[in-house]
């Protein structure tokens, strides 16, 4: 999910062109992150009166390109013994990818104030209206820029205030998450850094060594003039407290606490969205905490907070992890680190979008068509391999809250059959990749015939999303693994953010509205509750890993888990597996049952469980022995299986996004056992984009 990388020389002289080179390769480091476009901002070619941007669409090699094709101006050989520099890697969310949305982004055409944001400011639309009120006018479509026009403003404001105290009332206004580094040409040789929500680190390098291993934080408060009136200065005769500053400690010669210029001593800080850009140049780094505000001043380090939560100090770690670790986390590949990101990627999907209290959800990207959508005469909702299990898994619930007929369609065969489409259809087109032929070209086939196009991506500037009218973005962060995993639960619960759009107005749907706003509340916490059956899941994949095939048995809300774990299954570990429609054995699949074949059966108490009991019931009498997916404490239904994975119960319309993440550790772990690449299958892209 994008990535931000700032590098402050402090009495470290170092050419243009080492600088540049430096913000290139920290962005490399933190490709694996995906993104769409590039960008750095360093001082200007001659001096720190002003500052340089250099922006590019596409790859960071675009970057690269740009930056080489403009060696002359950006004086390669010039040389700084003092400079910041930012650089960003975009994964848009506000706005396509252009050079224009591209960061830094900045207050005005002076450069004055320019800022590298990850993350999402869900305020942002209240204050660009404000800051327009004031004057200010607006190049990009993103929300970051109203982070460096805002914090312009308030330095007209407060002119007195150093460069830390503007970003703490800037951030105190903002509402999402971000992670920012600020550079400004009325602050040269300054930065400063701050995170709420998504995450910033501080690397550290200096020539001699660090003596503390905790760098105290330093409270705003504490600068209020009407706070130091009461403090213990005012006793008579005392000495003022020397104020114990954050500054970065090291003892030099004379002991003393903090750095001085005249120390002499060169320092170098690094920041960046993960460790991965950091770690070959220092392992020394500092984890900044939400709030937390990071100032380098005169080489010298200090972090604010302007609220008493947390540590009063952070702790200065000891990297322990080689890059390619760091990348995947913890993880052994990046399928299994996003099947794990999930309790976060949900929240990133409803991230300002619900209101628990008032139990509103808002969908910005369709608001204006949802008046239309509801006159419509259905819904279609087209994609391919998972994405298409996305709309098998929302469509009873699309049904019920919409009240209108709801077509299900693999885009390969609805472009087959030249369906008919009409101008009262709303189709929707669900894509992780934005790019996928098949259901691009089933996109532009409804277009022609005059339906209104809904994309469903995670990809803004993306085929699909720009050749839609309108759109949700599911905001699951870039998803590495051929195999979609987060992307998958995203895509759900996008679809149902959009039904319970479509039943807003419905006053006989409020109550099953509440039970399932309620529902999405609590699910990060029982997709946490699931994923920690991960070592049950390995268990039962050291029986299944060498079996030939894998039938997995469901209806009503967990059929579309059926059909996922099956498309899992095969394209992880090359192994036969097919998703069976319980209510259909009888027609035929039974016949396929005995004493040997391995079955899992997903069985959860809701409209269909006395039905998927019959189910269960004919298959063990012929001797099968089904592995079962069911509800924690469910014992009547765990009685009849050797295995039962109990997962937590949840609303119906929710469960399959936790029945899902049993087949996906799975189709992991039988991927690993039978030696398969888990990240990149055999014959498998990430994104199809032929037909
Ligand atoms: C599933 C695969 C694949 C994918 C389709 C559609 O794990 O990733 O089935 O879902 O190729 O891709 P898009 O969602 O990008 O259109
Ligand atoms: N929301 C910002 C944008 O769309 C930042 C996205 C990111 O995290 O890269 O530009």
């Amino acid at each position: 999910m994008c990535g931000i990388f700032a590098y402050l020389n402090h009495l470290t002289p170092r050419t243009r062109k080492e600088i540049l080179d430096l913000l290139i390769k920290g962005l490399q480091r933190l490709e694996y992150r995906g993104y769409d476009s590039a960008g750095v901002g360093v001082d200007g070619p001659t001096s720190n009166a002003n500052i340089t941007l250099v922006k590019a669409t596409g790859k960071v090699k675009q970057l690269e390109e740009k930056i080489l094709e403009n060696k002359e101006f950006l004086n390669f050989d010039g040389v700084h013994t003092v400079h910041v520099g930012i650089a960003h890697t975009r994964w848009a969310t506000h706005g396509a990818p252009s050079d224009v949305n591209c960061h830094p982004q900045r207050s005005g055409e002076n450069n004055e104030f320019v800022v590298v944001h990850n993350g999402i400011i869900t305020n942002y639309k209240d204050i660009k209206q404000f800051l327009i009120s004031k004057g200010m006018m607006f190049e990009s479509e993103t929300d970051t820029e109203i982070i460096a026009k805002l914090i312009k403003l308030i330095r007209i404001q407060n002119p007195n205030d150093g460069f830390r105290q503007l970003v703490e009332k800037t951030i105190a206004q903002l509402e999402g998450a971000f992670a920012c580094v600020f550079k400004s040409t009325s602050f040269p040789g300054e930065c400063v850094a701050t995170r709420r929500g998504s995450p910033l680190l501080v690397g550290i390098k200096a020539e001699s060594a660090l003596e503390s291993d905790h760098i105290p934080v330093q409270y705003s408060l504490d600068e209020d003039p009407r706070m130091v009136k009461h403090g213990a200065s005012e006793v008579a005769g005392s000495p003022a407290p020397r104020k114990k500053t954050s500054a970065m400690f090291r003892v030099d010669a004379d002991q003393t606490e903090e750095i001085h210029p005249s120390d002499g001593d060169s320092v170098e800080y690094f920041f960046a969205s993960d460790a991965s850009a950091i770690i070959e140049h220092t392992n020394r780094v500092i984890y900044l905490e939400d709030d937390d505000v990071a100032a380098c001043k005169q080489g010298v380090l200090s972090i604010h907070r302007i609220n008493r939560e947390g540590d009063s100090s952070r702790e200065i770690t000891t990297l322990k992890m080689e890059i390619q670790q760091i990348m995947k986390g913890n993880f052994s590949s990046f399928m299994q680190k996003e099947i794990f990101e999930q309790p976060e990627s949900v929240v990133n999907t409803m991230r300002g979008r619900i209101n628990y209290e008032q139990e509103t959800v808002t969908l910005g990207g369709i608001k204006t068509y949802v008046p239309e959508i509801r006159r419509c005469r259905r819904l279609l909702m087209i994609g391919c391999g998972t994405s298409y299990h996305s709309a098998i898994a929302t469509r009873q619930l699309l049904e019920e809250l919409t009240e209108l007929p709801v077509m299900i369609d693999l885009a390969s065969d609805f472009l087959d059959r030249n369906t008919p489409i009409f101008r009262d259809d709303v189709c929707f087109f669900i894509s992780q990749s934005g790019e996928t032929a098949d259901t691009l070209g089933a996109l532009r086939y409804c277009k022609s015939r005059g339906a209104l196009i809904v994309g469903i991506t995670n990809t803004v500037g993306s085929t699909i999303c720009r050749e839609s009218h309108c759109g949700v973005h599911i905001n699951a962060g870039p998803e590495i693994g051929v195999a979609s995993t987060k992307a998958y639960t995203s895509q759900i619960l996008s679809l149902v953010l959009f039904a319970l759009v479509m039943a807003e107005d419905r006053i006989s749907l409020q109550a099953r509205r509440s039970e399932i706003i309620q529902g999405l509340r609590q699910l990060p916490d029982l997709i946490r509750k699931v994923l920690d059956l991960d070592g049950k899941v390995l268990t039962i994949a050291k029986e299944l890993y060498k079996k030939r095939s894998l039938l997995i048995m469901g209806r009503g809300f967990n059929f579309a888990t059926c059909l996922e774990g099956a498309l899992k299954v095969k394209e992880l570990t090359y192994m036969h597996s097919e998703g069976i429609q319980s209510g259909e054995l009888k027609h035929g699949p039974l016949a396929l049952v005995d004493s040997t074949v391995p079955i899992i059966m997903i069985i959860t108490r809701d409209c269909v469980f006395t039905k998927c009991m019959n189910a269960l019931q004919q298959v063990t009498a012929r001797d099968g022995r089904p592995i079962l997916i069911c509800e924690e404490g469910d014992t009547e239904t765990m009685k009849w299986s050797e295995h039962a994975l109990e997962i937590p119960r949840t609303v119906d319309a929710l469960q399959g996004i936790l029945t899902v993440i049993p087949m996906q550790l799975l189709s992991y772990h039988l991927a690993v056992l039978r030696e398969c690449n888990v990240d990149c299958p055999r014959n498998l892209a990430k994104s199809v984009t032929v037909e």
